[in-house]
């Protein structure tokens, strides 16, 4: 049994994602961020990032003590491995899936929590932050589109590389972009949201949090933006 310690945001559908798609027994453990409970003395114990996703693998191959990770890619990676399904087993296959993982890693998934802040969650409006981020962002569709003209998913077929980066598109309106303008990205979404076990992962979500991706309380903003090591190690509990 693996437990899934979870929010419902893009890092946490990942996640869920692979869990449905390999039926690998799993439970969620809701880990409200908008109420702080990223600062749980036994959630910090194995998440020390103070985010989410994180799990702990009960069973993991050939035994021993439950494995503990965080940090979405590992987590995929580590699923992956653990499965061996949605990686390729060879040295070129596992390259090209790599790549495009650590790409939704170091640049989809960030610019997009950039650009969203500051479209959405930021009181001050600040038009120079607000048009660099949406125009990084629309530069990364563009990345993503040109690598999906010849190919039906990101590194060829199905694998961890899509399902890190599927959730990060989903939002796109929020996110300032038009899929029309990006037809072998819309293609690729479509396919990917029609999947039973997507629709899953997705409507688990709504079960945990019906106001998924809702703009956050003055209380939700207090805690989760202008985090600062020293109002972290306060808000430890
Ligand atoms: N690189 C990390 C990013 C995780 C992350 O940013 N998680 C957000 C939700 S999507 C979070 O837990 N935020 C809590 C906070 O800001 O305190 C990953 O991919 O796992």
């Amino acid at each position: 049994m693996i437990d899934l310690h979870y929010w419902t945001t893009p890092n946490g559908h990942k996640i869920t994602i692979f869990l449905e798609e390999t039926g690998l027994p799993y439970k969620i453990f809701p880990v409200n961020i908008g109420k702080g409970e990223q600062f749980k003395r036994e959630f910090l114990a194995f998440s020390p990032n103070n985010r989410i996703p994180a799990m702990v693998d009960h069973d993991p191959p050939g035994g021993g003590a439950p494995i503990q990770v965080f940090e979405s890619g590992a987590m995929l990676v580590y699923l992956a491995e653990k499965t061996g399904k949605y990686m390729p087993g060879d040295l070129r296959g596992r390259t090209e899936v790599m790549q495009w993982l650590f790409w939704q890693m170091g640049n989809l998934g960030p610019m997009s929590g950039q650009n969203n802040h500051f479209s959405q969650y930021a009181v001050e409006k600040l038009p120079y932050a607000i048009d660099r981020y949406r125009n990084e962002v629309n530069r990364l569709y563009g990345v993503l589109n040109r690598c999906l003209a010849d190919r039906e998913f990101v590194a060829g077929a199905y694998s961890i590389a899509d399902m890190a980066s599927y959730p990060w598109i989903v939002p796109y309106e929020r996110q300032g972009q038009k899929l029309e303008d990006f037809p072998h990205v819309k293609r690729w979404f479509e396919a990917i949201r029609a999947r039973p076990a997507v629709e899953r992962a997705y409507a688990k979500a709504k079960e945990i949090n019906p106001n998924v991706g809702g703009i956050r309380t003055a209380e939700e903003r207090a805690i989760l933006f202008g985090q600062t090591a020293a109002s972290v190690q306060a808000a430890v509990r």
